[in-house]
């Protein structure tokens, strides 16, 4: 085990620095806060040797074992329990160096997965309440970048084109019909570009929709093939393209999505992750996806998550803003334009008491 004392100037930053130095596995032993004479905090922290962040910042995985079917299922679960047990202990050892007071808002938002060192900044700027909600609503970002919403189909600036990407069975192809159908509804003349050619029976679905929005749809099964669709509906306010959901790790994915841009054109991205996932894929899952150009996050499937602070969590990491949000399978409707206030609430009424 390796102990460090960190001296800070506020606990919240002796907890990034201990997350920098140590991992996220570190666990802090104790704490004392010497504002009142020297103006520092010190903070002791220990990780396990064995839990130490490598070179690339993540863990070294254990040596492996003959491990088969059930054996494996068993292990996870008990991996999920140890995982809630330290969690536990970490939620412990951060209420000790929060002030008196402020432990019961660091609780309500550890009940909303809000990451433990985000959650500790929030309560150090937010003594009730209410003045949590400001601190979040302050942090989020539903901005309008291009001057423009994301839903502002006006097409004062020209018409848009608009990529929807992000891990398998994330939503993308439904949200694109949704997106579609609110362009209809609103008088715009849509058309779907489909690059999903990777997936049986994908593009039936994507056909499927178009056809009962009465929308035209191509299929492209690469950039060329895409530039010459998008020319094709040249005279449409407003192209959704449906890409292929496929694993992020996998570079040659990431590749081909990058040579789209190659083609010059304007085309707004926008990353859609959904919110009933692990909080630590969410956040794996956005590293893989940085080195293309997004524009927004989108968080789909809001309706089947049990705590939305991921939400917050991936905002404050990522520093995009949120388009819209989707809350269910329905098409058209279950899609919400929110700005920083109402995703605050959203995030904040979810989770458990
Ligand atoms: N509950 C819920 N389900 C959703 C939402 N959006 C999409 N789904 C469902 O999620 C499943 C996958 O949706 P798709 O739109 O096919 O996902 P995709 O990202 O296109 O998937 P791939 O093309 O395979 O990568 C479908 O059953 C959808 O009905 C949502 O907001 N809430
Ligand atoms: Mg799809």
């Amino acid at each position: 085990m390796k102990i460090k004392k960190f001296q800070a100037r506020s606990f919240s930053e002796a907890l990034t620095c201990i997350k920098r130095e140590l991992g996220d596995n570190a666990l802090i032993m104790s704490s004392e806060d010497k504002s009142a004479t020297r103006s520092y905090v010190e903070v002791t922290a220990a990780v396990d040797y064995d839990m130490e962040p490598n070179e690339s910042g993540a863990y070294s995985p254990p040596p492996s074992s003959q491990t088969h079917g059930s054996d494996i299922s068993e292990l996870k679960n008990e991996i999920r329990s140890l995982r809630d047990s330290v969690e536990a202990v970490r939620n412990m050892t951060c209420e000790l160096i929060l002030p008196a007071g402020r432990k019961k808002l660091f609780q309500f938002l550890r009940g909303r997965s809000i990451r433990e060192d985000f959650a500790v900044s929030l309560v150090e700027r937010a003594q009730e309440l209410e003045d949590l909600e400001t601190a979040m609503t302050d942090d989020m970002d539903c901005s309008r970048p291009f001057g423009r919403g994301p839903w502002d189909l006006s097409c004062r600036h020209g018409r848009r084109i608009l990529m929807l990407i992000g891990p398998t069975g994330a939503g993308k192809t439904t949200t694109v019909a949704k997106l579609a159908s609110r362009a209809v509804k609103e008088g715009k003349k849509a058309a779907i570009i489909g690059l999903d050619t990777f997936k049986v029976g994908a593009m039936e679905q994507i056909r499927i929709y178009a056809n009962m929005l009465g929308v035209p749809v191509e299929v492209a099964s690469n950039a060329e093939d895409m530039k010459m669709s998008i020319k094709k509906f040249s005279g449409r306010d407003i192209l959704l393209i449906d890409t292929t959901g496929q694993n992020p790790r996998d570079g040659e994915y990431i590749k081909n999505l990058k040579d789209l841009y190659r083609t010059g054109l304007p085309i707004e991205t926008q990353l859609l992750l959904s919110a009933s996932s692990d909080g630590e894929f969410l956040m794996e899952t956005q590293k893989h996806y940085s080195p293309l150009p997004v524009d927004y996050i989108v968080f789909t499937k809001t309706d089947e998550a049990v705590k939305l602070g991921s939400i917050y969590n991936l905002c404050r990491v990522y520093k995009k803003p949120v388009a819209y949000i989707t809350t269910g399978q329905r098409v058209p409707g279950n899609i919400e334009f929110v700005d920083n206030k109402k995703l605050t609430n959203i995030i904040l009424r979810t989770g458990s008491a």
